[in-house]
Order: C-alpha cells, then structure tokens, then sequence
C-alpha cells in the first residue's frame, strides 16, 4: 500500500512553515515582487482589501496584517500567467474539461473576453460591445424575467452588488442566487429572529476584552488565520478558548505567530484552546442545550446556598422574551439524550459550562460546522439562548460572531443581494429610480438549480464563483447547465462552469481586487466592502490589470445592463465612471450610509450600527427571543450509526485551496501531501473495515431518493476524529452532497451532514 502522500502535521499552525509557503507561492506566481508589494497593502489604509477572508481589521495594526493564505489568494491573483485566446485556441473545451480545478486554474487570468463556439468546441475572443449585445438580446428575449438566474460570489464590492441588483430589478426579477445560501444563511436566518438583526454583534475590539471565547465549528487556522492572531493574543492574556470541533485541528491546538520575533527564533507557540471537546458531526445543539443544563443546575444549587445568582436576571427580565418556556425545554431534555446526540460526556460539557459561569464576557464564534447541517437555524438559537443566560450580547467583550466567508458576502447581502429582499428597501428602490420593482420572491441557489432542473430557467449570469462546482449534485448540475440558453461567467480565471456551455456562453474576465480601476479621466477608483464585524471600508487595487483588454465588474454589468433594459431609467454608463455615484445611491436606499463618500475616506473606514449591540430588539417582540424548540430526533450522525454499515461526512476545505481554487495539493496542518482525494477516518473504524491508511475505497451516498451516487478512488487516513464521523474535501466530494437535502429554515446544502459507506473492494 502507498501511503507516501501522508506524512507529519505541523507542530504548529503558522511558524516557518506558513512563511516558506509563502515564498513558494510568491515565486510560483512568477511575479514575486508585485505579489510581496501587494501583501505590503493588503488591509492597509490606501491599498486593497485582502479577497482571502472576511475577517476585520485591527484599528492599530502593525505594517501589514501577516497571514499564509492571504499571500496566497494575493498571488493567485497577481500571477503572471495568463489564459489568452492562444490557450483557448489550443484546447477544446472538452479537453479542459479533463483537468482537475487546480490545474485548470493554474493556466491563470483571462485576458479577453470569450465566447463558446459550437463547432470547433472551443471558446473564441469576442469584442466587448457584441457580448453585451447578444446577451442583452437574449435576455430580452424570454417569456419572463423570472426564467433569467443571477448568481453572486461573495467577492463581489459594494459597487459592483449594488448595480447588479439594480439592473436585475430593473429588468424584472428576484431571482438572485448567492454564495451565502451556501455558507451563513443560518446564521442571518437564526439570529434575525433571535436578536432582530442577521448579523454578528462583536468588533475586533471585543476580543481583547473577552475572558472566555467559544469556536464552535471553525477552522481558522486555514480559513480565517488572522483570527489565530487575535486568539493568540486573548490566550496569553489568560482568556479561556474552548473549541467545539470532531476533528482535532492544528490550528485551534497551537499557533506560532510568525510576527512574534521571539517566538519564532525559539521554535515555540502559543496554546490556543485551553478546551477542545470533540462533538459528533451535527451534535452542537445537543452540547449547547448541555451547557444550558448546567448554568441551570448551578443556578438551582445558589439559591439553595443562598449564593450570587448565575443567572443575569436583570437582563433576562428587561430584554428577553420566552425564558420561562426555554428554561422548561431545558429541563425536559435528559442528560443521555444530550450525551447520545453530542457525542460528548455529561463531565466534558459540565466543563465547558464551568468556563461560561466563571466567565463575565464570552464571545462565541462560528462557521460552516454548524450552518451547514440540518438544523443549523436550531442550532444557532440554541447558541442565542445560552449567550442570553447570562447577558452576554451588546457589552464589551462579548457577543456573537458568525465568522464569514468571502470576503465581501456580507456586504453584498447589505446592499441589496437577496431573494428576498426587505419591502422597505424595495419602497425606497421605487422611491430613488422611479420604476416599478418586482416584489415577488425569487431563487436563492437550490431554487436556481430547481428551475434548471425542471427547465423553465433559462439563462444564468455569473458575478464571480464556481457555480456549478461549488453547489451540490455536480454531475446533476453540471447536465442542468448544459441545458440553458445562455451562461455567462464574470470571472479572473478559468473554471469548471465555464466548461459546461450552454446554446450561447461568455467568459468575460474582470479585474481584481488587487488591480488598478481607472475611469476615462484616468482617476483610480475605490470600490468599498463589509467584513464579519459591520466595518466598511474602501479598497484601491495597486498592481497592473493582468491585461489591457479587462473591464472592472461594474463596467461588465454596466454594459450588459445598458444592452438589456436601455438608458432611460439608469445612466449607466455615469454610474461606472464614477463609484461615487453609485455610492450615493446606496447612501439613499440602505440605510447606515449616510455621508458614504465621505466617512470611507477615513483610514480604516465606519461601522454599520447594529442594533443588537446597543440592545434594541427589532423583532416582533421588540425583545431578544429565547427558541425552545426539540432538539432534533435524529441528527446525521445518529441515523448513520443506526443503519450500521454507515458513515456521517463532511466535506471541509484543506489549507491549500479557496473554496473550488485549488491552490496546491498539500493540507500540511492535517499532514496529508500531494493528494486531495482522501477520506479522513477514526482507526478503529479502519479496523472494523479490514483496511488500512492509505487503502483505495469507493464512497458511495446513502441518501434515499434512488439516485447513485460514488466518488470513485479516494484514499483513507487514519485521524484523530470521532469513530462514526469522516471528512473530505469539498469540492471533489460535491457528487455526495444531496441536492434533496437542505437545512430547515436555510435551505442550505447541507454539506456538513452527508450519509455515505465505503465500498472497499471495488475501488481501483
Ligand atoms: N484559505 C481559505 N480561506 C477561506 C476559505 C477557503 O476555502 N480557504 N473559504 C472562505 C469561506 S467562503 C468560508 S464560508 C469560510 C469557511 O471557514 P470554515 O467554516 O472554517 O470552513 P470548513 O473548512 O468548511 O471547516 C469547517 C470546520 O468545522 C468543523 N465541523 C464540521 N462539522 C462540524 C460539526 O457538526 N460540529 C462542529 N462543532 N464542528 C464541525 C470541521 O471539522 C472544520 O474544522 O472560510 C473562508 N476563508
Ligand atoms: N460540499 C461543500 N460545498 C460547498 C461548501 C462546503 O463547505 N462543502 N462551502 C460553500 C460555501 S461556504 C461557499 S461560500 C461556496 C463558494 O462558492 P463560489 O463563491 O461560487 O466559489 P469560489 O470557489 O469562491 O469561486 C471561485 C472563482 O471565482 C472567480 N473569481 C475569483 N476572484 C474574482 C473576482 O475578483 N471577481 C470575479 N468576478 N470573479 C472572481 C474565479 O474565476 C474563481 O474560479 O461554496 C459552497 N459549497
Ligand atoms: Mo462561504
């Protein structure tokens, strides 16, 4: 058996380990002095904001903000190669169609627009002006707007958001398909309902006045690393961190800052987590309403003792609704009910509560292990109702803190990218551009992928992403896409759903984020974003456009819009000479950017005022809501084990890819090397199936609707991870992710819970 490709995990995460990946990939791009300049203004005031996370900015921070996976987003886009009419020239799409995500992307930026030829089964240079033409024939041409997709990634600025769905509007539909249906949508869901408000109520400040931090389902050390630095910081400072994660990750485990001089001479590193409890997959609810137990349990014992309350009472009696009722679940849920879900003991989670009482300001982060099961909107009520116990929400040092995936997602959201958008913002849409906006719903993603399906969607329009590789059933999806009239992809380099053309398709390349915009005078423009903590600020790109023949996305969309729905109503072209404009716009209909313009020329930007942070309630109740609901009656977990010969799944992201990018085949924290297809597995679970590390298996998807499904020749390495749970990467795994299967209230793939067995004898 050849188990070359598993080798040693870091002892840390970061240490000189991330730094020697960063001069690799500096190097690898072919321009390292462009891509070093570039990290030099990242999240600097004047350069651009880093496309790798939606992590904040510290308001004092030292010359650049260092983290690995920045540099590498930098350089992925900074490369100097380039995907010219030539490459496309060379290849037939099918042929493109053979290579794996990273090597395709590895061909670097597009340089002209393109346009699919049937015939020669391959994509052409087209001019400018006849892809907006066409596409705006096409568009015209539909029954109904409601047959037209338009999907956003989350990378996309404030500017180019907000006149996208402008045009959309304006053309006729809601039918806005998001990256975010993917990723936090639970978390909007969950926490508009619980707090009045979809979003996180912790600055970055607040972490140097947390005492304890909760990370639920989170792996910054690969995705959110500059958090490491925030972590490691609140650890030396005596705070506690208790992590809630199946799988052991180096990350949470131990840091080494590559920014500590000392600590770097010295080989040494920071404990992160002073608590890592290891969940089942799904099982955080469970934990949660645990943890919940306790408080009450001590509760009980310090009015027998006569002992302070652990309870905040003046904030439960002043600002919650419905404690009596969650109190009552509480109490009605057993101890082996919440050891059997959680996978956790009465002992480790009584511990966990231990640090939550003893502590006066908690924060409680999470990502994609807890939005993206079943009953993630449950979930993260659950998670409300345990902060509000004791009034930790809208005080310093404390909070909660979904921690956000691209870059700009939330803003996007902000400006106006939804499907079902808010009425007021609607009325004010009518109010500034006098005409009439469509108010029925329309698609988030798995509703696109239904019209696809079924076929009355009819064409789709891509701001950024890998659609098609990204969302569920790929190879389901991938025959939908086949179907439609016209695709088109705004995008800086090449990827799969470009490879599944439609009757008419269009790759049109745009700058990035770390690229100069000028107008016709010439003027550098700024665009703006939103990261995890509310804050806003501009982004000016420093770096060359990888070619003369690019277009920023807000004049793609300008010009399709100008094709499809005319001048009348919109000056488009005005708006994409000048932000500016746009941005006054935005000032006029969303609200929380008054004086735009001005307040993002301050250095580090402005704060969208959250509401929940300063204890205003904007729900129904005008209170914060206590949830009490069941926990659920089986999660992925339980139902797998129940069935026996079956495995829970998750699919997560290695260290060396953004989401369907694939940066290098290595995921050096969890020591796996120059493999991606690998399935990450308990060794006693190994022994039950006769096989070893590094054995070939076929993985073959439980779910019960009678469609097959395998991803064929993956790898088993044995882990430190539950028996029953495993893990792969995402997006190779997407085959196994049910298109039938979303979160309740979400609607959200449920990517994270997937019912899959081994079939270990036919593997290749
Ligand atoms: N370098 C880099 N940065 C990125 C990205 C990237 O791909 N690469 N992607 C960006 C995007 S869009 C997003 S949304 C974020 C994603 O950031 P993360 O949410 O950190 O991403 P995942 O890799 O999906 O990791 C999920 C983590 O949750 C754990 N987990 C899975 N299921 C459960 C569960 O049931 N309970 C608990 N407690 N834990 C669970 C997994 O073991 C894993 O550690 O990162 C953003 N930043
Ligand atoms: N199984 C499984 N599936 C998942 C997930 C999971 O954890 N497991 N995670 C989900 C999550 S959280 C998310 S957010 C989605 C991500 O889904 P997407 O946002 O659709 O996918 P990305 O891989 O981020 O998109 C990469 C492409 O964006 C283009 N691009 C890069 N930079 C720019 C730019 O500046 N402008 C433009 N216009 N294009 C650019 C490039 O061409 C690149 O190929 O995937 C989801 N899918
Ligand atoms: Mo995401």
């Amino acid at each position: 058996m050849n188990e070359s490709f598993i080798g040693k995990k870091s002892s840390a995460a970061g240490g000189w380990g991330a730094l020697k990946s960063c001069g690799k990939q500096l190097l690898q791009s072919g321009n390292p002095l462009s891509g070093a300049r570039a990290m030099l203004k990242a999240n600097q005031p004047n350069g651009f904001d880093c496309p790798g996370c939606a992590w904040g900015d510290p308001a004092h921070g030292s010359s650049f903000e260092f983290c690995e996976n920045g540099v590498k987003a930098v350089s992925w886009e900074a490369t100097e190669k380039r995907a010219t009419p030539a490459f496309f020239e060379k290849h037939t799409v099918s042929e493109l169609s053979k290579l794996s995500d990273y090597e395709l992307e590895l061909n670097g930026r597009v340089t002209h627009p393109m346009r699919y030829d049937a015939q020669s089964d391959k994509y052409l240079p087209v001019a400018w002006e006849d892809a907006f033409a066409e596409i705006g024939d096409i568009l015209k041409s539909l029954d109904s707007p409601d047959q037209a997709e338009f999907y956003t990634s989350g990378r996309a600025s404030n500017e180019a958001a907000y006149l996208y769905q402008l045009f959309v509007r304006l053309y006729g539909t809601n039918n806005f398909p998001d990256c975010s249906n993917m990723c936090h949508e639970a978390s909007g869901v969950g926490l508009r309902q619980a707090i009045g408000v979809g979003k996180g109520t912790v600055l970055l400040e607040d972490f140097e006045q947390a005492d304890a931090i909760f990370v639920l389902g989170q792996n910054p050390g690969t995705n959110h690393p500059r958090m490491l630095g925030d972590l490691r910081r609140a650890s030396i400072r005596g705070a506690n961190i208790v992590v809630f994660n199946p799988v052991r990750e180096r990350g949470l485990e131990k840091f080494s800052d590559p920014q500590a001089k000392l600590e770097m001479l010295h080989g040494g590193s920071t404990d992160i987590a002073s608590h890592y409890f290891q969940p089942l997959l799904g099982g955080d609810m469970a934990a949660v309403r645990g943890m919940s137990k306790a408080v009450f349990a001590a509760e009980d014992a310090a009015i027998a003792s006569n002992s302070p309350s652990v309870l905040d009472h003046d904030f439960l009696s002043e600002h919650c609704a419905d404690f009596a009722d969650y109190r009552a679940i509480v109490d009605a849920t057993s101890w082996d009910e919440i050891e059997d879900q959680s996978g956790l003991s009465r002992h480790d989670i009584e511990q966990a509560a231990q640090v939550y009482m003893s502590a006066d300001r908690v924060i409680c982060t999470w990502a994609m292990g807890v939005t993206q099961h079943l009953h993630s909107v449950a979930t993260i009520r659950e998670i409300s109702n345990f902060m509000f116990l004791r009034g930790n929400i809208g005080k310093p040092g404390a909070g909660l803190c979904p921690v956000r995936g691209h870059s700009n997602v939330q803003g996007d959201r902000t400006v106006g990218i939804n499907e079902k958008p808010p009425e007021a913002f609607l009325d004010a849409l009518e109010k500034e551009f006098g005409f009439t906006v469509p108010r029925k719903h329309g698609h988030n993603v798995l509703g696109a992928i239904g019209a696809m399906l079924d076929g009355s969607a009819k064409t789709f329009i891509g701001l950024g992403g890998n659609f098609a590789r990204a969302t569920p059933d790929s190879a389901l999806v991938a025959k939908a896409f086949k179907n439609l009239k016209l695709t088109v992809n705004i995008a800086t380099k090449p990827n799969h759903s470009h490879l599944m053309p439609g009757e008419v398709s269009f790759i049109l390349p745009c700058l990035g984020r770390t690229e100069i915009d000028l107008n016709s005078q010439g003027q550098s423009q700024v665009v703006s974003v939103e990261d995890s903590m509310s804050m806003v600020h501009g982004s000016a790109g420093i770096n060359r456009p990888a070619s003369p023949h690019l277009l920023s996305e807000v004049g793609i969309i300008a010009g399709i819009a100008e094709a499809t729905a005319g001048t009348q109503t919109v000056s488009w072209a005005a708006l994409a000479d000048d932000y500016e404009r746009i941005r006054n716009h935005i000032e006029a209909t969303v609200p929380g950017f008054d004086d735009y313009n001005t307040r993002l020329r301050t250095p580090r930007g402005f704060h969208l005022r959250n509401t929940a942070s300063h204890r205003e309630w904007n729900t129904p109740t005008g209170k914060a809501n206590f949830f009490a609901g069941a926990l659920p009656t089986q999660t992925v977990h339980q139902k797998a084990r129940a069935a026996q010969t079956s495995f829970a799944l998750q699919t997560f992201r290695s260290h060396d890819q953004y989401n369907t990018t694939v940066y290098g085949l290595d995921d050096r924290y969890r020591g796996v090397y120059g493999e991606r297809n690998v399935i990450f597995i308990h060794p006693d679970d190994l022994a039950v199936l006769g096989a070893k590390s590094g054995d070939r298996v076929n993985v073959v998807g439980e779910y019960h609707d009678g469609i097959e499904r395998i991803a064929a020749d993956f790898r088993f390495v044995s882990y430190d991870i539950p028996r029953g749970s495993v893990a792969g990467y995402y997006p190779e795994l997407n085959v196994l992710v049910p298109l039938g299967s979303a979160g309740d209230q979400s609607d959200t793939p449920t990517s994270k819970s997937v019912m899959v067995s081994f079939h270990t004898g036919t593997a290749a």
